[in-house]
């Protein structure tokens, strides 16, 4: 297994739309042992294939919470097939590193997909699994959770990428 590198934003593969994976063979179940490695080692609960530079149709997540009966999903092409109700969560994303806001999510939802066998998969999630599976999949349409920021947040936001942009070239 290898630790990949995570893509921080404004990266533009961050904001490619991710394509389906037609086969589920050797090369791709070794980007997901990488991709679970790269996200334990973070520390982080989820991680898209974006978020590595490969803008294919593949997200894992662990909660690693005691009460979580799951353990590692492995998603291959997933859809959200139904969704209700809302939740607000205070997000993170590891790349946008050091920044923290609640987002507005559907508070249970159905996914589909396959798993790392490439066999079919269904997943019924609510609270924070449900939370980082809408996070993980809008990350493959290059969407993220700073594009659900309102006006002051995302000027807050702004001014603070900013900054770490000057720090960095200092
Ligand atoms: O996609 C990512 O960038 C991973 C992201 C997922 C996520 C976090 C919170 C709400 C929704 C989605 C992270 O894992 S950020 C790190 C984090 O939240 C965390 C890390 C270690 C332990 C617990 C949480
Ligand atoms: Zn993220």
């Amino acid at each position: 297994m290898a630790l990949l590198n995570i893509c921080i934003y404004p990266d533009p593969v961050l904001r490619e739309k991710a394509k389906p994976i037609e086969k589920v063979d050797g090369k791709v179940r070794k980007l997901i042992d990488d991709m679970a490695e790269t996200m334990y080692n973070a520390p982080g609960i989820g991680l898209a294939a974006n978020q590595v530079g490969r803008p294919v149709q593949l997200i894992v997540v662990d909660l690693q919470r005691e009460d979580d009966p799951h353990g590692l999903i492995v998603l291959v092409n997933p859809q959200i097939v139904q969704a209700e109700g809302h939740i607000v969560w205070e997000e993170g994303c590891l790349s946008v590193p050091d920044f923290f806001s609640p987002v507005q999510r559907h508070e249970k939802i159905v996914v589909r997909g396959l798993n790392a066998e490439g066999k079919p998969l269904e997943i019924q999630a609510d609270g924070l699994l449900a939370v980082a599976l809408q996070h993980e999949i809008d990350h493959l349409n290059g969407r993220l959770f700073i594009d659900y920021l309102n006006p002051i947040k995302k000027d807050i936001f702004k001014r603070k990428w900013k900054k770490r942009a000057l720090e960095a070239s200092a």
